[in-house]
This record gives C-alpha cells, structure tokens and sequence, in this order.
C-alpha cells in the first residue's frame, strides 16, 4: 500500500471510531425545560434530533379532591392531579430533576423513576421533607415508557395515595407520528367505607394489605374520562393511548370496546405486538397502544377484569366524530321480539352503592348525565334521539314530557307492550334499570332537562312510591 492510501484508511477508521463513540455518548447540545402536562394531555413529540439537557421541576402536594360524586379523598399528589404529570423527553438526554415538596405537605415524599438506571432510581436522592426541594441527575439511557412513583416508607401507602405518573422516553429516532396522543393511567383506591360510601374517606391500610379495592379508576376518579370529560377524536385519525397503571396492587387487562389495538408496544418497550384486543399492563408498568379510527361512535376504555368497569370506576369513553360507515358496522339493523321463557323480570340490586342525595338540581342533573352516559345511551342514544323501529327518542319526547309517573315506571319497573312516542309506534321492551331511587331521580331530571324536554323535576320520594306501588299503566 502506498503511503497515501495508508494514511486514507487511517483516517477513515478513526471517523469511524469517532462516529461511533459518538453514537454511544451523544454529545448534549443547549439546555430546556421539560413540559408536563396534567392527564388526559401529553406533551407534544420531541422533534429535536439531539441530545439536550432537560430540566424538570416537579411538586409533591397533598390535596382534597374527588374521588367520586359526593366521595372525597385526600390524595398525594405529583403535580396536584391524580395520575401525576407526564414527562416527555428523549434518549441520551441528561434530565436535572428538581422535587419540590409544598410546605403545607404532611410528609416526606421522593421519586423512583423507573426510566433511571441507577439506585432506587432517584429515590434516595429525591428525599425531600415538606417545604424543601431536592436536585439529582440522571441520564435517559433506555428508551420507552416507564411509571414513576414516590418511594417513601410506607411505600404501599404513599402510591395508594395517588403518587404515580408516566415519563416517556422517546427512542433518537423519534416515533411514528399519530393524530392524537392521550394519557390513560389506572390505580386503585382503598377507602374506610365502600364503593360510593359519602364524605371524605380515608385510606384503608388492612383493605389496600388484602387487595380488595373499592375503587379502579383510570385517572384518578370516577368519570374522570366519561360524558363531559371523555377523549375526543375524529373518523380517520390515528391515536395512541400512553397507557400506565399505578397499582398499587391490581393488573390491569386494558380493553376499548368496540376497536382492536393495531399496534401495541407491548409493556412500554420496544417490541410491537400487531392486532391485539385486551393488552395486560402490569402495576408499576405500561403499555403504548395504537389504532386508527375507523368509524363513529362512542368507544368505552375498561379493564376487563370487567365488574371493576362497571362497578367500581374503571371505565372510560373516546367519543370519535365522523361518518358512520355502515360497511364496518352497521348498528342494528332489524330489532324483534324474543321472548322463549316469557320474558325476565331484574331485581333491583340489594348491594347498590349508598351515595348521598344530590344538594340541588344542578348537582342532580349532573350526577343524572353520567348515568344516562352508562345505563341510558347504549339504547336511546347519546342524544335522546333514540333508534328507529327500536328504541323511542327521549329528546322533546311526547310520551316522556306528559306521563312522568308513567316515566318514572318505566325505569323502574322496565316497560313493554305499544307505545307511541311522536307519533310513531313501538313494541319493544325496556327492562328494569337496576339503579337507587337516587339515581333514577337523578338521570330523570337530566333527561327532563336536556334535548329541549318539559324541565320537570322528579324527587327519590316519587321514584321510592312508585316503587312501592307497581307498574303505572
Ligand atoms: C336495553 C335498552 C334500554 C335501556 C338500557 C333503557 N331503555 Fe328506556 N326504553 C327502551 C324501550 C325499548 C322503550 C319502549 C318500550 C316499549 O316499547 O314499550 C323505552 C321507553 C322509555 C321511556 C318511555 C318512552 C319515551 O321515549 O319517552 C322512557 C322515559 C325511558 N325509556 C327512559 C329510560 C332511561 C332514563 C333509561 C336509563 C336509566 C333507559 N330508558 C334505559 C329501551 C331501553
Ligand atoms: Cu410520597
């Protein structure tokens, strides 16, 4: 070789060499604060093509809040909300996380960041007493999705408490891009009283001990993603759910009912998992799923470990906008009376949440709106509209606005044989609806309130008499 060609080659291995020292230790460009955001938002993607060094300042804060309507609890908090803030950043960034504790905090609090390599990832070098802050760095070595949570003695107590939250590590190359990215993270709560038990409820150490929770919620309430609060998006969208679950005890089997996840990134890592129906997220751990929309409709986000959907809070709705292609699903097309048995008759649950009466009409009909969003809509429609040949319309319902008794009846009592409602007539049957006298009083004052209907009020007292007395005919 002669002497140019040597040292050619010589220089082209030292590039190399440089090229992938490089790769394994990007240099950090510039400086940032990080952007956090409260759950359902997520912080927009990271389009930077370097590695920076990012600020963090994050506040541990103890707050009274809802926990379900006419329920409070005392949360521990990130960031003031249930779960706590979202954290965005990229491989190779090197974070300088700032904990600050409020003064009027009654404890301790630090931080285990599950994206940190290094011990306790950060929890000893986050220990901060109420009215300090506490500074430690580290370095985003592995991409993914990872759960944070406070790691304070009891460490049970203080994630039951509510201290969770997610930090996204976005891998160099960025990820694929979506239309819409939400923050969905479950946990469970173990209060003194039941599921529904008014006032404010304390922790229950021997209930969170045995596991048997009173609550599963996604967010940290229930109806944190229902009616008014749901996710919305649009036909033809792609989303992407950053999915976490705080536990502290319960694994999650996130399920959207009505849509298939095209893409999961199965617990948050890299590997891709493609058409995928329920994807299991562990406590303490995470899952990215993606689909893309493909017709309207109101699509309900559950663990499907299911009475904790229907029971005990876990559930949640992504209303999609659009046009309803009828080729994907058609809705229901004929609907015809089945009866081999001669029809069942449901009793009114002897279990059902205690939950103390609404102060006023507002708070009623409030209270109303999420239970038409969970036992009303699925047959009358998200607007009262009803289905024709099926189920009548509630909204400016004739029937509905003259016979209240014989309204309050049929939620009660269920309803069947000819009805005319606007003229047109139905012969279907609506069965029992399994609710307290609270309840029903409460979603008829919604429907009485709502879609241009007559405003009439309706009280437990008359939903309890007509209880008492029968079917009005
Ligand atoms: C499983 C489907 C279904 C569910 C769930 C349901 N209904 Fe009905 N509802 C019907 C059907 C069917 C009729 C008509 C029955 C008939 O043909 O006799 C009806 C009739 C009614 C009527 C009287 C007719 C009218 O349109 O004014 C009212 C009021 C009513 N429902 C309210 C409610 C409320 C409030 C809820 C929720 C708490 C509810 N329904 C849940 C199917 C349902
Ligand atoms: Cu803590």
């Amino acid at each position: 070789m002669k002497y140019a060609a040597v040292k050619k080659s010589l220089i082209g291995i030292a590039a190399l060499v440089f090229a992938v020292s490089a790769y394994a230790q990007e240099k950090i460009k510039g400086e940032e604060k990080a952007i956090l955001t409260d759950a359902p938002d997520v912080p927009p993607p990271i389009t930077r093509k370097h590695a920076t060094k990012v600020i963090v300042d994050l506040e541990t804060k103890e707050v009274k809040m809802r926990l379900a309507d006419g329920v409070d609890y005392t949360f521990w908090t990130f960031g003031g909300k249930v779960p706590g803030k979202f954290i965005r950043i990229r491989e190779g960034d090197q974070v300088e996380f700032h904990l600050h504790n409020h003064p009027s905090s009654k404890l301790p609090h630090n931080i285990d960041l599950h994206a940190v390599t290094g011990q306790g990832g950060g929890a000893e070098g986050s220990f901060t007493a109420p009215g300090h802050s506490s500074t430690f760095n580290f370095k985003a070595l592995n991409p993914g999705l990872y759960v944070y949570h406070c790691a304070t003695a009891p460490v049970g107590m203080h994630i039951a408490n509510g201290m969770y939250g997610l930090i996204l590590v976005e891998p160099k190359e960025g990820m694929p891009k979506v239309d819409k990215e939400f923050y969905v993270m479950q946990s469970e709560f173990y209060t003194k009283g039941k599921y529904g038990a008014p006032g404010l409820q304390p922790f229950s150490m021997t209930k969170a001990v045995e596991e048997k929770a009173d609550y599963v919620v996604f967010n940290g309430n229930v109806g944190a993603l229902v009616g008014d609060n749901a996710i919305k998006a649009k036909v033809g969208e792609k989303v992407r759910m950053f999915v976490g679950n705080g536990g502290p005890n319960l694994v999650s089997s996130f399920h959207v009912i009505g849509e298939i996840f095209d893409r999961v990134y199965i617990e948050g890592g890299k590997l891709v998992n493609e058409n995928v129906q329920t994807t299991l997220v562990p406590a303490g751990g995470s899952a990215i799923v993606e689909f893309k929309l493909d017709t309207a409709g109101t699509f309900i986000l559950v663990d499907h470990s299911i009475f904790r959907a229907f029971n005990k809070g876990a559930l949640g709705m992504l209303k999609v906008e659009g046009e309803h292609v009828k080729e994907i699903y058609s809705g229901k097309t004929e609907d015809g009376i089945y009866q081999p048995e001669g029809g069942v008759i449901q009793e009114v649950g002897e279990s059902a949440p205690k939950i103390i009466p609404a102060k006023n009409i507002q708070e009623s009909i409030a209270r109303g709106k999420r239970i038409y969003e969970s036992s009303c809509f699925a047959c009358h429609q998200t607007n009262g509209q009803g289905l024709p040949g099926a189920f009548p319309p509630l909204a400016k319902s004739d029937f509905l606005n003259k016979n209240k008794s014989k309204s309050i009846s049929a939620v009660v009592h269920g309803m069947d044989g000819k009805v005319t409602v606007n003229g047109k007539e139905y012969d279907s049957i609506m069965p029992a609806q399994v609710l307290t006298d609270d309840e029903i009083s409460n979603v008829l004052n919604y429907v009485y309130s709502a879609w241009g209907n007559s405003k009439k009020t309706v009280t437990p007292d008359e939903v309890k008499a007509i209880r008492a007395s029968g079917r009005v005919k």
